[in-house]
């Protein structure tokens, strides 16, 4: 899983991109501004993967992992709204999911690029700008399949009904990621890397002494829409990661934060993007898969091998808690009826332990 990290410039990315993976990416002052994408991996804590590895005592543990791309600033200009740069759209292409930065800390030497504090209004000048891109790659869209429809191609005019339905939508600002589409629309939708189709995650990056009246304008005005947002104190958390491993614990105890910033974002992000994980086991190995909720097993097959995708035959399958259940024992889990064998389309649960079987 990937996730893009965007926000104006000097919302706290990097500082959120650091708390989040301990790393030590430049943070910056109002002269300057960041030009690269830092890019930062981490993995993802789940205590069921420890379990197994104590059952299995295997050679190598290997945990899910979420990518960070910490993105330089959208320079967001409501007076010029054209959307996004290139370079920008290039370098988020492939990532899952935004988690849009919003400043809502006051600090003197740090002057808003737009000239106030306003999370709500910093959300919906990001927000247009992703719309306002979409509707750049639709406008260019439309004047071809305009042309193929003139000469009678029966495919484009049943594209067209897709992206006309896309357009007003968007004129509506409504964000695709939130809309329904069928199986044929999510065919023709795929080849077009809309950035409102990738799921969204609110953060709203508050000093110590937050602003409610502030924020509650702005949770009023996500919740509306139904969107997901947490709140964290950047800085605060960005010096809690960079502390030895050790210490952590102790400081977040200090200052009554329960779970940290990386916890508490990679389970709105899991929750956000519909992930759950499975599991496989063994003396050479014992890890954790990202899938999707639901996803049928021979496509979770393909997160670990395309062979084993290909050369589907069934999956052996028990659910995590009933393997616990009987103490860690496949043979009693076996000889209790608890192991299913599964065919290709098997929705995959969260927690279950999967042996593929395929041959190629
Ligand atoms: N007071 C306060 N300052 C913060 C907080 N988060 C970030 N900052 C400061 O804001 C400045 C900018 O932070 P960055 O993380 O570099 O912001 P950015 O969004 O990555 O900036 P660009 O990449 O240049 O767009 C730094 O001086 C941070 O220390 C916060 O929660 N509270
Ligand atoms: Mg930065």
């Amino acid at each position: 899983m990937k996730v893009g990290i965007i926000g104006l410039p000097l919302s706290g990315k990097s500082t959120v991109f650091n708390s989040l993976t301990g790393g030590n990416a430049a943070v910056r002052s109002w002269q300057s501004k960041s030009e690269e994408a830092n890019i930062g991996t981490i993995k993802v804590p789940d205590e069921r993967l420890q379990r197994l590895s104590e059952i299995y005592t295997p050679r190598k543990t290997t945990p899910a992992e979420v990518v960070f791309v910490d993105m330089p600033g959208l320079e967001s200009d409501p007076a010029s709204a054209r959307g996004l740069d290139s370079v920008f759209v290039q370098q988020v292409q492939d990532v899952n999911a935004f988690a849009l930065i919003l400043r809502a800390f006051a600090d003197a030497n740090l002057p808003h690029p737009l000239g106030r504090i306003d999370p709500l209004e910093d959300f919906k000048s990001v927000i247009m700008d992703l719309i306002l891109s979409d509707m750049s790659v639709i406008e260019r869209r439309r004047e071809r399949l305009t042309r193929d429809i003139q000469r009678g191609k029966e495919e484009a005019r049943r594209e067209m009904a897709v992206i006309e339905r896309c357009a007003a939508l968007l004129e509506d600002e409504q964000l695709l990621y939130q809309q329904e589409f069928s199986d044929e629309e999510s065919r023709w939708l795929r080849g077009y890397q809309f950035m409102t189709m990738k799921p969204l995650l609110a953060v709203i990056n508050v000093d110590e002494n937050p602003d409610d009246s502030l924020l509650a304008s702005l949770k009023d005005y996500l919740a509306g829409r139904k969107l997901q947002f947490i709140q964290l104190s950047a800085r605060i958390e960005m010096e809690i990661a960079q502390l030895p491993a050790e210490e952590q614990a102790e400081f977040l105890e200090e200052l009554g934060i329960t779970v940290s910033a990386r916890d508490r974002f990679i389970r709105a992000a899991y929750g956000l993007l519909n992930l759950s994980s499975f599991f496989t086991v063994g003396p050479d190995e014992v890890r954790a898969w990202t899938v999707e909720k639901n996803e049928p097993a021979v496509e979770a097959a393909g997160a670990i091998h395309s062979d084993i995708s290909r050369g589907f035959i069934r999956a052996e399958v028990i659910a995590y808690d009933d393997f616990m259940r009987v103490g860690g024992d496949m043979n009693a889990a076996k000889a209790q009826g608890l192991l299913r064998l599964e065919g290709k389309t098997y929705p995959v649960q969260d927690g279950d332990i999967i042996n593929f079987r395929f041959n190629v």
